[in-house]
């Protein structure tokens, strides 16, 4: 399967080698763990084998799969055509040297990643893609787009930078160039029927990993801030409906652990809110040095996390316009950094640092990501006057600054405790 795929087997069996010793180290050495994140360590045992086999199956039925890198991608209409929607590789710095050839070096370690993973052959999913979806969000995500397409087959969805009534139509006329563009690769239609169908699959997922970020709102927290961001992380790969249903397993256990009372860690630990950037898997920098670091993470304003969940599509549209309508709506409502005035994304931090008591919030951004980092003046000024610990870090997937971060955070957990 892999030399069908054309990957790089030596580079992916070493690539295979660090990411089983980096989750034996940051995952199964966690205490205390629910029951049902087994179902989620066997999903990443396999993603790079039983579920590249299914991808390669459902391909095999005339079924497409679509490979994306940004949350401002409709998944609904994907799935509508009974099409594979895969978030592609850009969580580790790997194919780095070969990324550099083509890339500026400071250029943000996601964009270097995925234009690695690409050129060192690594990423099975970009492989088994019939399209890879970009868009014009930051500059250095649209500008590598146009290399990438050298490689790959990369349609770029254009998405507006401001959010007027006139930015909604562009918006919209590329939600619709988008659907054109979908039923041209699948060959099928999208109707009334199977688009109500995909709404209605990306919704229920939505719905379950909502349910699993209110059970962190609880005091002890019965799971921990890793596990939370592993179960988002994989929500871009696994199956959805195997998916959703595994979550809601998940959710079922920490709901029999709140009434019990049984908290992850010990109670009374600083409850951390981590926003900014998007930590696509296996980023686990951060979260992994604050939970070491006698914290627990309750939360991540992100894309891999709360932005990307937090708003359903409307179900109650009959025709096709209308769940098109519904469609625009929903994801015009992502805040990322990218747009600007952005004050909703500043909001949206503070009520969920009040929601989830937070003691503290980490604003993570990749370094060189421009917009995440500017951002952060605004959303430092807005923590700091809610009286809230704020924290900035900007780093990227190196771990050479770790032992750094960690004297850092530790300082913050200080002052988080009062
Ligand atoms: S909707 S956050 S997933 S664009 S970290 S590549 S912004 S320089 S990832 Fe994102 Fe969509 Fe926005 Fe979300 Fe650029 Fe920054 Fe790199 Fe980034």
């Amino acid at each position: 399967m892999w030399k069908e795929l054309g990957l790089n087997l030596e580079g992916h069996d070493q690539l295979l080698a660090i990411l089983g010793k980096a989750y034996k180290d940051i995952y199964m050495s966690q205490e205390n763990r629910p029951k049902a994140m087994q179902y989620f360590d066997f999903v990443i045992s396999e993603a790079h084998g039983l579920r590249i086999k299914e991808l390669m199956e459902t391909k095999k039925k005339g079924n497409k799969v679509i490979g994306t890198f940004c949350v401002y991608v409709p998944e609904e209409m994907i799935l509508a055509v009974g099409g594979t929607c895969v978030g592609l590789c850009a969580g580790a710095e790997i194919g780095i040297d070969e990324a550099e050839k083509v890339l500026p070096r400071n250029t943000c370690a996601l964009i270097k990643s995925f234009m690695g993973f690409k050129l060192a052959g690594l990423c099975p999913y970009i492989q088994a893609s019939d399209l890879v979806v970009g868009e014009t969000t930051c500059d250095g995500k649209k500008k590598a787009y146009e290399i990438l397409n050298d490689y790959k087959e990369t349609y770029v969805v254009e998405i507006p930078q401001m959010k007027t009534q006139r930015d909604r139509t562009l918006w919209r006329g590329e939600v619709v160039q988008f659907k054109e563009k979908i039923e041209e690769i699948s060959g099928k239609k999208i109707t009334p029927e199977n688009l109500r169908a995909g709404i209605k699959i990306a919704n229920n997922k939505r719905r379950a990993l909502q349910r699993l970020s209110a059970l962190r709102k609880a005091v002890p927290v019965p799971i921990s801030g890793l596990d939370g961001l592993l179960v988002n992380q994989i929500a871009f790969y696994d199956d959805p409906l195997r998916f959703t249903k595994s979550v809601n397993a998940l959710c079922d256990e920490l709901d029999e652990r709140i009434k019990k009372g049984i908290g992850v860690t010990k109670n009374g630990i600083p409850r951390i809110l981590i926003s900014g950037s998007p930590m696509a898997l296996p980023n686990w920098k951060i979260p992994f040095i604050v939970e070491t670091s006698g914290a627990i993470v309750v939360a991540e304003e992100s894309c891999v996390g709360e932005r990307s969940t937090r708003d359903l599509v409307y179900e109650t549209g009959n025709t096709l316009d209308g769940m098109i309508d519904a469609i625009v709506d929903r994801y015009f409502k992502i805040d990322c950094a990218c747009f600007t005035p952005n004050v909703e994304r500043t909001d949206h931090i503070l009520d969920l640092a009040k929601e989830f008591k937070a003691d503290g919030v980490i604003h993570y951004s990749i370094q060189f990501c421009t917009p995440y980092t500017v951002e952060a003046y605004k959303v430092e000024k807005a923590v700091q006057k809610a009286g809230i610990p704020f924290l900035k870090i900007e780093t990227d997937y190196g771990m050479e600054d770790m032992g750094q971060w960690k004297t850092r955070i530790e300082a913050f957990l200080e002052i988080a405790r009062g």
